[in-house]
């Protein structure tokens, strides 16, 4: 599989890393993936996580629970049913926090306020 310039081959899928002091809420995260024909990455792995987590203190990626409170689907429509990746006491919807972020020393994700400006990692 051949990725556009600038984005990397890992497992069969290509990804793009917005790199740090660049940050958008998710949302905004989610356009620029699209404006470059992909969409927001989608880590199902643990080593894909690991991979996906380490370009960036926090990176958002293509989780949320926007659709149903509670319910946390990736931006492709299935479940995450890995709740595993999650860190100890998340997801907590501390505030309102329905968009994932996974954090590069724990590969761990946390639920966040979907308007934090994070780093973000693109998929096609
Ligand atoms: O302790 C975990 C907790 O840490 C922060 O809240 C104090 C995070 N908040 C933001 O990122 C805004 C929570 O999401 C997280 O659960
Ligand atoms: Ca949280």
């Amino acid at each position: 599989k051949n990725c556009p310039s600038g984005w990397s081959l890992f497992n069969n899928q290509c990804y793009y890393f917005s790199g740090s002091g660049n940050g958008k809420s998710w949302q905004d995260s989610r356009q620029d993936c699209w404006n470059r024909g992909g969409d927001l990455a989608t880590p199902k792995t643990k080593s894909e996580l690991t991979f996906v987590s380490k370009r960036n203190t926090f990176t958002w990626i293509g989780l949320s629970d926007l659709s149903q409170e509670g319910v946390w689907h990736w931006v492709d429509g299935t479940n995450l049913d890995n709740q595993s990746f999650w860190k100890k006491g998340e997801p907590n919807n501390s505030g309102d926090e329905d968009c994932a972020e996974v954090a590069a020393d724990t590969v761990k994700l946390n639920d966040a306020p979907c308007n934090r400006q994070f780093s973000w990692a693109c998929q096609i």
